[in-house]
């Protein structure tokens, strides 16, 4: 009746982000007051009869939700690059418009993907805990003690040693890990991704080329990417069709002395297989930002129990900077699409469905 449009924002944005939509008087804004993961129910409470909605991974989209929105609701808006948690057919059915963040993370997240292939390489867990645990003193010396495998040969250039970068998926983040992966010196990078198009050669030159000085980047079959790689990162989206992509099999292909890398979605891996592979030396390391069924992960999971698994409660896009720019992102994308004007970064539904 006031003619304002309800849009309901399930985190405060912050001092920075808030202002703008605060300041928009046709605005009728709704936010979850709590500094926790938004309630279920307050959001279905609040939903009806919205004309947008910024919300985050936690809170499902799905029919249940667009439903009790009603025909007003004309975009969802997510602080996220990730929109697994989104039915996206569903949202093209009901005209409703996507907003998310892609860009203003891809540094961040690469930046923490090489953190954490160095941290397992070199056995950061282990030996950070031994120093915490007062151990130091009592460790015995011995040349090859807290040794781990050498994610470089930059300075040492050898006319035998190759290191190799294997990516699952090869979108911006993975593209970004491997661009700061050049100056370490690694030869090659071997990514699989879209299992069902066909390969094409003249990419990888257009890549090998992007990426100098490697000597080449290839697209390959899962089975060669698991045996070739010194360093796996798992950088595809989450969802069904990735679901345990890396699974026994594949750490049962890996080279003894490599390291898996997960910065992507917990769902890519299975947990079981990975804790095995760790316990029984098929891999050497692991470095986990994001694990199947957080933020549920305790002390006695079998992972966070393995001495060379590194597991992070999914940080990679927490920098002040780029927080700022994915909630910046989301803000405008909430606009835009209330008002019927352009977004910051809105996803083709169409080309998705
Ligand atoms: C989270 C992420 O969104 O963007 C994604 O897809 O996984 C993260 O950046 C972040 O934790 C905020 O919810």
């Amino acid at each position: 009746a006031s003619g304002r449009t309800k849009v309901v924002v399930t985190r405060d944005l912050g001092p920075d982000v808030m202002p703008l939509l605060q300041e928009r008087s046709e605005l009728d804004l709704v936010v979850w007051p709590e500094n926790r993961a938004c309630d279920r129910g307050w959001l279905l409470e609040h939903i009806p009869g919205a004309g947008g909605v910024l919300l985050m991974l936690s809170d499902k989209v799905n029919e249940e939700l667009l439903d009790k929105a009603g025909p007003s609701l004309k975009v969802v808006s997510t602080m996220s690059v990730g929109y697994e948690h989104v039915d996206l057919a569903l949202l093209a059915k009901r005209n409703v418009r996507l907003g998310y963040t892609p860009d203003v993370l891809t540094d961040a997240v690469a930046d923490i993907s090489v953190m954490l292939a160095f941290m397992a390489s070199r056995n950061a867990k282990g030996t950070t805990s031994l120093v915490s645990r007062g151990d130091w003193p009592n460790a015995t010396w011995s040349p090859f003690a807290f040794c781990g495998p050498q994610l470089s040969l930059a300075s040492s250039p050898s006319q035998t040693r190759t290191l190799t970068a294997g990516f699952l998926g090869f979108g911006r983040i993975a593209q970004a890990t491997l661009r700061r992966l050049l100056p370490f010196g690694f030869t090659h990078a071997l990514y699989s991704s879209n299992p069902s198009s066909t390969p094409s050669p003249s990419q990888d030159s257009a890549y090998t080329k992007d990426f100098h000085p490697i000597q080449s980047v290839r697209r390959v079959d899962y089975d060669t990417l698991a045996k070739e790689s010194d360093v796996v990162f798992v950088l595809a989206p989450g969802g069904e069709k990735t679901y345990h992509l890396v699974n026994e099999g594949f750490l049962r292909k890996m080279k003894k002395t490599a390291v898996l890398v997960n910065t992507a979605r917990g769902t890519l891996v299975d947990s079981d297989a990975l804790a095995k592979a760790l316990r029984e030396g098929w891999i050497w390391a692991a470095g986990l930002d994001v694990v199947e069924g957080e933020p549920n992960v305790t002390p006695d999971h079998p992972l966070v129990k393995e001495p060379r698994c590194v597991v992070l409660p999914h940080i990679g896009s927490a920098t002040f900077e780029t927080r700022l720019g994915m909630a910046t992102c989301a803000a405008r994308n909430l606009l835009g699409g209330v008002l019927g004007e352009g977004m910051q970064a809105e996803l083709d539904l169409k080309g998705r469905t």
